[in-house]
């Protein structure tokens, strides 16, 4: 049991650092080496259409697991619906930009990506 469970931790950390390893500028369509905010709203619009099961004009909170918790949706969700349309998940993902942006240069690099709310960002662009 006691291996098992080592090896579970051994998986486990392997995966946090795979994720913390991948390209966080992957969004950056003019590869300048940063992300802007036009480039960060295509990103979002373009995940909030994949995750889209049921092709509707909102994101249920199932189909957006994952991605945000259940406080992160409740935030977005500012009318209450249960429901988050492209205009609220785009919103939610501007308010993730702003608080990544350190420097307030109205772009984000690789190091505020990596900041709490930049990784939070990530995972509604993924
Ligand atoms: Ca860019
Ligand atoms: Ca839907
Ligand atoms: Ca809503
Ligand atoms: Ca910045």
């Amino acid at each position: 049991m006691r291996v098992q469970a080592g090896l579970l931790s051994i998986i486990f950390v392997a995966s946090l650092a795979s994720a913390s390893f991948a390209d966080p500028l992957k969004y950056d369509t003019d590869k300048d080496g940063t992300l802007d905010l036009a480039e960060m709203e295509a990103a979002a619009a373009a995940a909030f259409d994949r995750l889209n099961n049921d092709q509707d004009t909102t994101l249920e909170y199932k189909e957006a697991k994952g991605r945000l918790s259940e406080k992160a949706f409740v935030a977005a969700d500012p009318d209450k619906d249960n429901s988050l349309t492209k205009d609220e998940y785009i919103a939610m993902a501007e308010k993730l930009f702003k608080a990544a942006d350190i420097e307030n240069d109205g772009t984000l690099d690789a190091r505020e990506l990596r900041s709490h709310a930049g990784r939070a960002l990530q995972r509604l662009l993924k």
